[in-house]
């Protein structure tokens, strides 16, 4: 059958490319079960709107799939609209975190047959079978659709895969890999790279984060992880690498196996990751930094304990700081997110983050918090009725620098001074502590990155962080 998987447009203006994952894990897994696949990335190769409708138009398919995450949405709703109006005929359906989280809102307001609920691989190899052959696709397990009253219905849920080793290597080669490869990576550095994904789930319960996967961690063995990257180092000459887990460093026994075959057999790749500070011990990032880690990504969120509690990340701030120095005393550089606007922040949490960041010597943008779909506080917001129409909330997506729904007791605009007062004033910090080395630096990568317009961002926010009161 042909199938054209459609990655949506990441809707900024950056330089950076993230590879999708997941659709090319579908695609490769179409391909075995022998369809015939092609890809319309609209952000591998900076597709217009148009442009990629003429791209699916032209690959004849029997069924469009789309992929993108919630914040893609619009993209969705525009380009399922066109397709119905040109390929009327056509199979289409989507998958990933938005149809997974709220599949009615896509099912009514996008052009679809049907959406795949969570993961997607066998789902959709079931799918296309049945819509080949044309036998009752309802059948299928971990689908949603709507039925002929408009209500939602939905298949049996899929079980998740047991054995993540038994999935193709994702197809790289469908899509524009080497504008992936060659953009600039996630640390705005100009290094051939391409990640790959160890592990799905995390064990842990943020209350503003969706687990797609679930809290059971299932692992990819390390055997299984390093031919997969010798591989991506002899096809592609990466020289830097990363794991866009949930969560890679969850199992400490884990770990320490993947970095000593790394060690053994990728000597000159280095690497980072997303880590959580009480997954964290000198022994292991010690390991880590020998295997090639020098970067990892610790989701922070807040200086106070108070908010800590709030957000259940199971951590207080002292850990947070002090995982932050061991991971810099070991050489690999700790990078941190923080979030403002949860429910109950006040000026006093957010000083308590600005003291924080001051202690830590680090910066990082300070995103508003948004109640993603599939969340507890998205849940919560919904209760406290402060999202009015979900349509409209997901329409406005983008990446969370703006701010959509205000869980808290501030005006929008006294949360909006207040993120750009402790926003510039982190920076500031920082910058100030080695002016001649971190300005230059900071400067060349917004400028690399986001082009002028970052560059205005910059001082905007020093402009903000000296002017306004906190
Ligand atoms: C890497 C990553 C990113 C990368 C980009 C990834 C990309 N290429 O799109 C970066 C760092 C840029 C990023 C940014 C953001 N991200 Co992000 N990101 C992730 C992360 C950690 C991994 C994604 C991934 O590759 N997973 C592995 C693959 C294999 O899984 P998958 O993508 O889910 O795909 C499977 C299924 O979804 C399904 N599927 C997917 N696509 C398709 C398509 C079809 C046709 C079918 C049938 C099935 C299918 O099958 C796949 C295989 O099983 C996830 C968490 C996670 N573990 O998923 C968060 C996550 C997706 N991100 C999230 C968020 C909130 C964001 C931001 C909004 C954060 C922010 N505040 O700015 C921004 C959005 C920016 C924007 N403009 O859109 C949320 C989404 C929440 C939600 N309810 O939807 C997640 C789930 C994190 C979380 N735990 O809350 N992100
Ligand atoms: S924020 Fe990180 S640690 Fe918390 S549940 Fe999500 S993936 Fe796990």
């Amino acid at each position: 059958m042909r199938i054209t998987l459609v990655y949506p447009s990441f809707g900024t203006d950056h330089h950076s490319l993230y590879f999708p994952f997941g659709l090319a894990y579908v695609a490769s897994s179409l391909l075995e079960a022998g369809h015939e696949v092609t890809v319309v990335d609209m952000e591998g190769d900076r597709l217009s709107v148009n442009e990629a409708t003429d791209r699916i138009e032209a690959s004849s398919p029997e069924m469009v799939a789309f992929g993108g995450m919630v914040t893609r949405f619009r993209y969705v709703k525009e380009l399922t609209k066109l397709v119905r109006s040109r390929l009327p005929g056509v199979f289409t359906t989507a998958g990933n975190s938005g149809v997974s989280t709220v599949p009615e809102v896509y099912l009514k307001s996008c052009e679809l047959d049907c959406v795949v609920l969570g993961e997607g691989e066998i789902t959709a190899v079931e799918l296309a079978e049945a819509v080949e052959k044309g036998t009752d696709w309802k059948q299928v397990s971990g689908l949603a659709w709507l039925d002929s009253e408009g209500t939602l219905q939905k298949s049996r849920p899929r079980e998740p895969i047991a054995d993540l080793d038994s999935l193709p290597w994702p197809a790289w080669d469908l899509f524009p890999i080497e504008n992936y490869v060659s953009s600039i990576d996630h640390r705005q550095k100009t290094v051939r790279h391409l990640e790959t994904l160890a592990s799905r789930g995390c064990p842990f319960n943020c209350v503003y984060c969706y687990r797609i996967y679930g809290r059971s961690v299932r692992r990819r063995s390390p055997e299984a992880i390093v031919t997969e990257l010798e591989e991506l180092v002899k096809r592609y000459d990466i020289h830097y690498t990363g794991f866009p887990d949930d969560l890679f460093t969850s199992d400490r026994k884990f770990v320490m196996e993947v970095c000593a075959l790394m060690k053994q057999k990728l000597p000159g790749i280095k690497w980072s990751c997303l880590g959580r500070v009480n997954t964290v011990d000198r022994e292991m990032l010690e390991t880590m930094k020998d295997a090639g880690c020098d970067w990892i990504s610790y989701g922070i969120e807040s200086g106070s304990d108070w908010m800590l509690e709030n957000m259940r990340r199971g951590v207080t701030a002292q850990q947070c700081l002090d995982a932050v120095k061991l991971t810099e005393s070991v050489g690999i550089h700790a990078e941190g997110s923080f979030i403002i606007g949860m429910f109950g922040e006040t000026r006093e949490t957010v000083k308590q983050t600005v003291e924080f960041c001051k202690h830590a010597d680090i910066t990082a943008p300070m995103l508003f918090v948004t109640p993603y779909p599939g969340t507890a506080i998205y849940n919560t917001a919904l209760e406290k009725g402060l999202i009015d129409d979900v349509e409209e909330f997901l329409m406005k997506m983008n990446a969370a620098d703006e701010l959509l729904v205000n869980l808290t007791d501030f005006s929008n605009r006294e949360l909006t001074e207040l993120r750009d007062w402790a926003q510039g004033t982190i920076g500031r910090t920082y910058l100030l502590r080695k002016p001649f080395t971190r300005i230059p630096s900071l400067f060349w990568k917004h400028l690399k990155l986001h082009g002028v317009k970052g560059l205005w961002h910059d001082v905007r926010a020093f402009l903000a962080s000296v002017f306004s009161r906190g």
